[in-house]
């Protein structure tokens, strides 16, 4: 098996991700993750996505392909992830493109209402999974547009599981002690084990407080980025001059701003005639308040009044099939 590196393509928080070529029976592009060694953090990092990786799949998740975990010629720890490519590249340049598009070669960035809206229910399928269809749920922790890839066909596929979090109940976390005397089978049991030696020192609260409280805060961020899906906005950005943070200030421009962003997002519609336009605009219309409502109440303050992913994910099937019609 040979690795060959070919362009830097992103910069994580634990190291550098290169598009690469892996050569083994047949010559196939893949994503590779260097983890910086000298990174604090890193090899846990590493740890946690191996194991997140490893026991998940799912089609809206980013698909492992190997790890690697050696030593280079100078004696220096060498740790690696190979992933598939995504072809289409991250959510987040799609939502704010840095690059000045060549008009000639390249088209320009931007994505539709229903490209919008199949990539946002992509990413509350891949939660909905991670919190309630593994048998161990598992909490991502670090949900946001620069850690959903879109490959060839415009599908989101969730990335990044080095903050990843497995959610064990406090009889599981007791029991992973002495995992002999209890039910879970062996290779949970060591799992287990792994997850409580990767995270003792560092998360005790997570597994503390129940898993309800830490499933809340990836729906947080999962409502705070359909906001940001659907107003173009940074989180970060500066909305206006009383500093409202993008929950606040989409609350409060709602309704009359639904008009407006409705208004850009049906300019790239085709040409049709008034009516048409207008039945469609009053749809389109409909949808996004419905969304804008839903990320609101994901990212409203108190966690214990936050919806379930499932539910989530069900409402926004609902929607598109409303903007189909
Ligand atoms: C969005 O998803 C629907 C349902 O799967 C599909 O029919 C449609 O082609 C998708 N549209 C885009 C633009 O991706
Ligand atoms: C919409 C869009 O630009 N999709 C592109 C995603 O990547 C594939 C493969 O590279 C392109 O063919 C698509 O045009």
């Amino acid at each position: 098996m040979k690795i060959s590196l070919l362009i830097l393509i992103g910069v994580g928080s634990f190291g550098s991700v290169y598009k690469g070529v892996l050569d083994f029976d047949g010559a196939q592009l893949v994503a590779i993750k260097v983890f910086n060694m000298l990174h604090h953090g890193a090899s846990k990092s590493f740890l946690a996505e191996c194991v997140a990786l490893r026991n998940i799949r799912h089609r809206n998740l980013v698909k492992i392909i190997t790890a690697c975990s050696t030593v280079d010629y100078q004696g220096n720890d060498f740790k690696a992830l190979l992933y598939e490519l995504m072809d289409n590249g991250s959510l987040e340049e799609w939502l704010h493109s840095t690059i000045e598009t060549n008009e000639e070669t390249d088209a320009p960035q931007n994505l539709n209402l229903l490209q919008r809206l199949n990539i946002t229910i992509d990413i509350a399928c891949a939660l909905d999974y991670l919190h309630n269809g593994c048998e161990t749920p598992i909490v991502h922790c670090d949900l946001k547009p620069s850690n959903v890839l879109l490959d060839a066909e415009l599908t989101g596929h969730v990335s990044d599981f080095g903050l990843a979090r497995f959610l064990a109940k406090l009889a599981d976390k007791a029991s992973a002690n002495q995992a002999s005397s209890i039910g879970i089978k062996g290779s949970r049991a060591i799992l287990f084990r792994i997850v409580v030696t990767i995270f003792s020192d560092t998360s005790t609260a997570e597994f503390g407080m129940g898993s309800e409280v830490s499933k809340s805060g990836d729906v947080y961020s999962f409502g705070i980025l359909s906001l940001e899906m659907f107003t173009g906005r940074r989180p970060t950005d500066h909305m206006s001059s009383d500093g409202l943070n993008l929950h606040n200030s989409v609350k409060t421009a709602f309704p009359d701003r639904v008009t407006e962003i409705a208004d850009l997002l049906l300019q790239e519609g085709s040409i049709e005639s008034p009516e048409q336009y207008s039945i469609k605009a009053q749809r389109v219309e409909e949808c996004l308040s419905l969304i804008f409502k839903l990320g609101i109440a994901c990212s409203v303050e108190s966690p214990a009044n936050r919806k379930d992913i499932s539910d989530v994910a069900s409402e926004l099937h609902s929607i598109r099939d409303m903007l189909l019609g």
